[in-house]
């Protein structure tokens, strides 16, 4: 049990109840026992966050970046202070093995630190003019209030990495994080809190999402809204901007190829074949969701990868050595066995895998292979949030780089080759967002993330990540001849 009732509002610098107090329980999803109760907020606290973070926002946009990066800074060396205990939560809401959960505290720690920088790298523009008497400028300015929506699978990352460029531009924020994941997302406003920054400039509110998420997109105060979570809510977010014009982030699902190419290391492409697919337990956006392999190689392939999957440790994350914690919830559990029974019914080849694990009382399923696999099967289409990969074999370059493109989503694709003209050649080609050559961990805090097609649009980390939340001011001066 981490605490009895844990502090889940924060308005203005203050914590407080929801109407009636109501709560919500939040379950270990590995022995499915409740480790803390939240206030179940509802659109009325949202409300009364939107007006905290305009009256901030009057003040904050007016901070000198300088002081705004400090902040962040303070903020990011308390968050890697505190690496152990925060790790500690994240596994027991999430799930996913403490080793993962460490290294997700210190890449959400990546935001903090990279933002702190970037702040002071907002530059506007001088643009030469065609009268001479005009002088033409662009001018950066802080969007306004940013409202930010996170989802359970990265309960840390997701929160700074939206939260600290939107502080960073000079925005203020009202955040819902996920209601599976709300104890990550609080102990960063905690952090916050802890070194100064002033009220109102960050709040939260955990509860309801559908009443949260209606006065969030309804409130024409909020002008930004950054979304990670399905492409069902991001869709549903779309429409519900209309009504006031928000801009908007939408960081959705994937559907991510690995391309095994015939010249490619195999035992590389095996060990980042199964570091990208099982880590989090396959509940990552970019985690790979097919794995198309050269005929030549594909028994070699998928002995390898049989060998070395079979050996994997499932278990609670908070024992060492784990390296497949459990799904989130029993929904998540029961999508993936609907996948995996579709796939077997018609006709793939169950290779290892394909069951649930009984463990501590929680929702775990097998890693899993499936070979032998076609169009015709959900999998193949659908995102994939659990440990099963499809694999599929291919004879031709351009055949495959068609099969890999054919899905709505567009967020990240891996291949793996060592001749660098079809590396190069088939990445030109790839219709996503990210490409990962011989290399499946392409996010960090530099460089540019998002998806194209029905995975989003903007993008999050490096400067692009600050514009996001920077309206570019267009400002025209005519000076007397
Ligand atoms: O997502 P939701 P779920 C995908 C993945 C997964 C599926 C469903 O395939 O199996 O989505 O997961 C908030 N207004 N991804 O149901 O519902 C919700 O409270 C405002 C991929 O958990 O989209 C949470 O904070 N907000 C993804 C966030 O949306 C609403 C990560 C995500 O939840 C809302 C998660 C509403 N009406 C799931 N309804 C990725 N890109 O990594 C829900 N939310």
């Amino acid at each position: 049990m981490i605490t009895e009732t844990a502090k889940g509002i924060y308005i203005n610098g203050k914590w407080t109840s929801t109407e009636n107090n109501k709560t919500f329980d939040i379950v270990n999803p590995a022995t499915n026992e409740k480790i803390a109760e939240v206030p179940y907020g509802s659109g009325r606290d949202m409300k009364l966050a939107i007006e905290a973070a305009d009256k901030a926002f009057t003040t904050w946009s007016q901070y000198t970046a300088r002081e705004r990066s400090s902040y962040l800074y303070k903020a990011y060396q308390l968050m890697l202070d505190r690496k152990e205990e925060l790790a500690s939560i994240l596994t027991q809401e999430q799930g996913k093995p403490l080793s993962e959960s460490r290294g997700e505290i210190d890449f959400a720690a990546s935001f903090l630190l990279w933002f702190a920088e970037e702040a002071n790298r907002s530059y506007g523009e001088v643009i030469p003019a065609s009268k001479k008497n005009k002088r033409l400028m662009v001018v950066p300015q802080p969007v306004g209030v940013v409202g930010a929506i996170t989802p359970w699978n990265f309960p840390s990352a997701m929160v700074t990495r939206k939260v600290a460029p939107a502080l960073a531009a000079g925005c203020t924020v009202v955040l819902k994080p996920a209601e599976q994941t709300p104890l990550s997302a609080i102990e960063i406003v905690k952090i916050f809190n802890e070194v100064g920054l002033p009220e109102g400039v960050l709040n939260i509110v955990t509860g309801d999402p559908q009443s949260i998420g209606k006065e969030m997109m309804d409130n024409n105060i909020v002008r930004h809204v950054t979304f990670t979570g399905s492409t069902k809510v991001g869709k549903h977010l779309m429409k519900e901007s209309a009504n006031t014009v928000k801009k908007l982030s939408l960081e959705l699902g994937g559907h991510a190829p690995l391309i095994v190419f015939e010249d490619a290391n195999i035992d590389l492409a095996v060990d980042q074949a199964i570091a990208s697919k099982y880590r989090n337990a396959g509940q990552t956006c970019i985690c790979t969701n097919r794995i198309f392999v050269h005929s030549n190689i594909e028994e070699l392939f998928l002995e390898k990868l049989e060998n070395k999957v079979k050996q994997m440790k499932i278990g609670n994350g908070t024992e060492e050595g784990t390296e497949i914690g459990p799904l989130i919830n029993e929904e998540a559990l029961r999508k993936v066995k609907t996948q995996v029974g579709d796939a077997i019914e018609k006709g793939a080849d169950l290779r290892t895998g394909g069951e649930t694990w009984e463990g501590p009382g929680g929702y775990f399923y097998k890693p899993t292979i499936l070979a032998n696999v076609s169009h015709s099967m959900s999998i193949m289409s659908e995102e994939t949030f659990g440990p099963v990969v499809p694999i599929v074999s291919f004879t031709d370059d351009k055949e495959v780089v068609k099969e890999a493109n054919n899905t709505n989503y567009g967020l990240a694709a891996f291949l793996f080759t060592t001749n660098i003209e079809r590396a190069i050649s088939t990445m030109e080609k790839l219709e996503y967002g990210i490409v990962g050559i011989n290399d499946v961990f392409p996010g960090t805090a530099e460089a540019p993330f998002g998806g194209i097609k029905e995975s989003g649009m903007g993008k999050e980390g490096s400067h692009e990540g600050l514009k996001e939340f920077l309206e570019m001011k267009y400002v025209s001066l005519s000076l007397s001849e």
